[in-house]
């Protein structure tokens, strides 16, 4: 079986902890992930959602944060701020730079995104494929009015410096429009038997990664059953601030309009399947009405660490991808 996931970070990484348990042996897990994210600090290259599947599938992550390496130090960052060289808001530690020297490095020396994040996961052995949605610059701004006037901020400092404090206008998939799909990327939709779109952030995750040209499409064509998880629980993220950027698309926070978000596949949107958690059982018949197949499940990564229900997750999105194909 030949399973493709759009992921963003921490939601992403904790589900495809408990796909990798919950897939049928033998399985193949194709992993599109997020570089809408991607920052430039220090002349290094950052790849957040990336190194957030990379670290959690491989053993590496900080379970606590869901970012970041476990067992961290921050000597260079104390060092940079000693030279008053920031910025000071964003938390990159000893470990972790090692990861962006090496990707940096690469680069430098001509290899794209993907070849390189093939080799640093030669590394970690993430037990799945992981592609970056494109090997092309993509870098996710987010339109914010500070003392009555508008700008733009890259989406780490809206997220981490500003924490969503103030409300997203609007937010842009910078240079995704002439981005190309990464080399393996339409090919793996093309053949896969299950397209998930794990609990991730709808719109600057998986909504970035459905922004380059072709992904979205392929998917579309796909005749493979799309099904996704909501990242809403009770009408809230079960983390971050997702209602800050979905607000900025026009979407209100709740599991049935996410889904609605998306689209039926039947009516030239990509689901076929959605999970809601039990929470949202009143979700289903509006989702069903959208012409999208529910089913209310737990959907609480209660033990992200073993991944048990997060696995439980991934049996029933399984099991509803077999009911709707
Ligand atoms: P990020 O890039 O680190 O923000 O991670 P993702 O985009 O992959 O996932 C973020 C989303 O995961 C947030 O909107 C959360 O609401 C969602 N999330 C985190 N933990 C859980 C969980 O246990 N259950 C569900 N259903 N969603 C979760
Ligand atoms: N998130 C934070 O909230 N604060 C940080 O200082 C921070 C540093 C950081 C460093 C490397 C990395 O891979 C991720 C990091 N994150 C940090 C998480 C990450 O940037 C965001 O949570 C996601 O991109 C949001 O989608
Ligand atoms: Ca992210």
């Amino acid at each position: 079986m030949r399973i493709v996931v759009l992921a963003g970070g921490i939601g992403g990484a904790r589900f495809l902890r408990g796909l990798k348990q919950a897939a049928p042996d033998g399985a193949a897990i194709t992993v599109i992930g997020n570089t809408g994210d991607d920052i430039h600090l220090f002349g290094l290259k950052v790849c957040p959602d990336l190194d957030t599947v990379m670290y959690t599938l491989g053993g590496g992550i900080n379970e606590e944060q869901g970012w970041g390496r476990t067992d961290e130090a921050f000597t260079v960052k104390e060092e940079l701020a000693a030279y008053g060289v920031g910025p000071k808001w964003f938390g990159l530690g000893d470990r972790d730079f090692a990861t962006h020297i090496v990707r940096t490095q690469m680069l430098g020396a001509g290899y794209p995104l993907s070849a390189v994040t093939e080799a640093l996961c030669e590394r970690w052995q993430p037990g799945v494929r992981l592609l970056p949605m494109s090997d092309d610059r993509v870098e996710t701004h987010v339109a914010v009015d500070v003392d009555g006037e508008r700008k733009a901020v890259h989406f780490q400092e809206y997220w981490v410096k500003l924490r969503a404090s103030v409300d997203a206008q609007a937010v842009v998939p910078v240079g995704a429009e002439q981005a190309k799909p990464a080399p393996g990327v339409l090919e793996a939709i093309a053949e896969a038997d299950v397209i998930l779109f794990p609990p991730s952030n709808p719109v600057v995750s998986v909504g970035t990664i459905l922004a380059v040209p072709g992904i979205r499409e392929g998917i579309e064509k796909s005749t493979a059953p799309v099904v996704g998880l909501s990242p809403i629980v009770g009408d809230a993220p079960v983390r971050g601030m997702a209602d800050k950027v979905l607000a900025a698309v026009g979407v209100e926070s709740s599991a049935a309009a996410v889904a609605e978000h998306y689209g039926a596949a039947k009516d030239g949107g990509l689901l076929d399947g959605w999970l809601v958690d039990t929470v949202d059982e009143k979700a289903v018949e509006r989702v069903e009405a959208a012409g999208i197949a529910c089913r209310a499940v737990p959907l609480m990564m209660t033990d992200p660490v073993e991944g048990t229900a997060a696995a439980e997750m991934a049996r029933e999105a399984l099991k509803l991808a077999e009911e709707v194909r």
